[in-house]
């Protein structure tokens, strides 16, 4: 009896982590979906995230609903099994909470929000297709020092540590749904507008389980201060600060950082990744091995 194993070959479109850094102009559209697509997004705001990367909601969340998800984020947070759960990452320095993964299939608060209307009706109408959870995680930047990410494109480790083959992904937050106050004083996420239009390839091979570490600092798929340099005087950099329970939604490969948040005033939002149905994720482009399923999904299951 034989047996064959189909291994469909998918084209490296954008390489990354070789020797070199090297762009590669984008080969995916932003917005797939029409723009007569009906939807919550208006026809000016999709050409808006074309465009620059990014979409600002003020209100996504209403101040009425903001205090569920404020609580819920902090029972997360104050639970010991939540930090004992290897889907928690904690500060590198204070030990505090820095991120919980998964937390659509931790917390019944935030399940619901990945399926509200709002929500995921945005993610399907710019993507143009059924979408999945690829990654969510809230992010609790407790003041006096609560460190930052440094500059990067999530889809640049979507694709070289997840095996994402396209750039079809929207994260609605990778940032976004601020629950406490985002003011621009305390670490607020920085985007490059325009910066998504290209892929900058970095340098350097993926160590093992480079995740343990990336999620704290992270050190492969770093751009060099050269294009770093370039990048900004190129696209500018904006600032989002935003009230408690406006989102921010932007393309997976726009090049966004955050700086560390030395006020007394937390700065915590949840971020859920949506990836189309027709983007499901493959072998690693750059890395000896997968990373774990609650940082890059293997259940492709659509949100319903
Ligand atoms: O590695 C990741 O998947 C995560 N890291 C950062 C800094 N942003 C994207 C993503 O959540
Ligand atoms: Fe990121």
């Amino acid at each position: 009896m034989t047996t064959t194993t189909t291994t469909t070959h998918v084209t490296d479109l954008y390489p990354t982590r070789g020797a070199t850094e090297v762009a590669t102009p984008r080969q995916d559209p932003v917005v797939w979906g029409s723009p007569d697509t009906p939807g919550p997004v208006s026809t000016g705001d999709l050409q808006a995230l074309e465009r620059d990367g990014f979409l600002a909601v003020d209100q996504l969340i209403g101040p009425d609903e903001v205090g569920e998800y404020r609580r819920e984020l902090e029972r997360l947070t104050t639970d010991p099994a939540i930090r004992a759960d290897e889907r928690s990452i904690v500060e590198p320095q204070s030990k505090e909470i820095r991120s919980v993964f998964e937390v659509h299939k931790i917390s019944e608060v935030f399940a619901k929000l990945v399926r509200d209307e709002r929500v995921v009706g945005r993610a399907r109408q710019i993507l143009g297709s059924d979408v999945y959870v690829h990654q969510s995680r809230i992010n609790v930047k407790p003041g006096f020092g609560a460190s930052g990410f440094y500059w990067h494109s999530d889809f640049e480790t979507w694709h070289a540590e997840d095996g994402l083959p396209n750039m079809r992904t929207i994260s609605v937050s990778i940032v976004s749904i601020a629950l406490t106050e985002n003011y621009d004083t305390n670490g607020g996420l920085m985007i490059m507008p325009g910066s998504h239009k290209t892929f900058l390839g970095c340098a350097g091979a993926t160590p093992k389980d480079n995740y343990k570490k990336s999620l704290q600092m992270q050190d492969a798929g770093t751009p060099s201060d050269e294009a770093l340099t370039k990048m900004a005087s190129e696209y500018g950099i904006r600032l989002f600060t935003g009230k408690a329970g406006s989102a921010t939604w932007f393309d997976c490969n726009a090049m966004h950082g955050s700086g560390d948040n030395i006020t007394p005033f937390p700065r915590s939002n949840v971020f859920i990744v949506f990836n189309s149905v027709e983007n499901t994720a493959v072998e690693p482009f750059a890395a000896p091995v997968r990373r774990p399923e609650f940082i890059g999904a293997r259940d492709f299951t659509p949100v319903r």
